[in-house]
């Protein structure tokens, strides 16, 4: 771990950065996955490294789709389980939805490392990608997935999801949530609600939300229809180019 004190102005970024590094060298998190932090970085660092309002108005519209939905799913890759593996863990349990390993650059050794960690942070279970199911509208190694889980759900929250799975989510019929802190991203473009803020941020904030409404779903059923992603999207853009 870097030895910096909890004073020095970068603290919350560099623990950040021991994080998927420690996912790196534990077999979870890719070396591509190194990179997209980087950039994720860059993009935060814009954001003023807070989150901002139209971040908010999309983490209350994704608890309330979550908290609505009839068959959610937390699907989980090297990045998100290095940075907040027991965020989605906690998410999972108050959805009573699965945990499933879905990676785009693939690996078995990987998925089975990413299984083992969330467990370790204390999943009861974690749903694997199997052969026997395969997303339609794709190529790569994303479109295989667990029968009972991505394969059924009707909502699909993917943390730093890649373009290409979002689109073909979406073409599934299933609404994405995503969290991506590049609002000009493909996967931000094509989700229908993306969260355009740091996942480390964003996921206490969401499972707050998720916390106050997942037993009275009648107070936010018609949040997820009112919200608007192209003008989340357009606010952070704008945000983004304000500096
Ligand atoms: O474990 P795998 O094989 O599934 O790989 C995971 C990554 C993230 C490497 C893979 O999905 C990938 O290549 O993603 P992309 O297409 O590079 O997109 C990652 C997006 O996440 C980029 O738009 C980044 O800006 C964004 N991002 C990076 N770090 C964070 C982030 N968004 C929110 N919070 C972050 N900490």
């Amino acid at each position: 771990m870097t030895d910096v004190p909890a004073s020095h102005p970068r603290y919350a970024s560099l623990r950040t950065r021991d994080a998927i590094v420690a996912g790196v060298e534990g077999g979870v998190t890719s070396m591509h996955g190194l990179v997209a932090h980087g950039r994720g970085e860059a993009f935060d660092y814009l954001l003023g490294e807070r989150t901002r309002h139209f971040a908010r108005d999309a983490i209350d519209a994704a608890a309330a789709m979550l908290v609505t939905a009839e068959r959610p799913v937390v699907s989980v890759n090297g990045n998100a389980a290095a940075l907040v593996p027991a965020d989605l863990v906690a998410l999972a349990a108050a959805l009573d939805a699965p945990l499933e390993v879905n990676i785009f650059h693939a690996s078995k050794a990987r998925e089975r490392a990413i299984r083992e960690h969330m467990l370790a942070h204390g999943a009861p279970d974690v749903l694997m990608p199997a052969t026997n199911a395969v997303l339609e509208h794709i190529d790569s190694n994303r479109r295989f997935v667990n029968p009972g889980g991505i394969h059924v759900a009707d909502v699909v929250f993917v943390p730093l999801e890649d373009g290409d799975r979002c689109q073909a989510l979406v073409r599934c019929g299933k609404r994405v949530i995503t969290v991506d802190l590049n609002p000009m991203s493909r996967t931000a473009r094509t989700a229908t609600v993306t969260i355009v803020d740091n996942v480390t941020r964003a996921m206490p904030l969401l499972l707050e939300r998720v916390a106050a409404w997942r037993g009275d779903a009648a107070s936010c059923r018609d949040l997820p229809d009112a919200f608007d992603n192209e003008r989340g999207l357009r606010a952070a853009e704008t945000a983004i180019r304000a500096g």
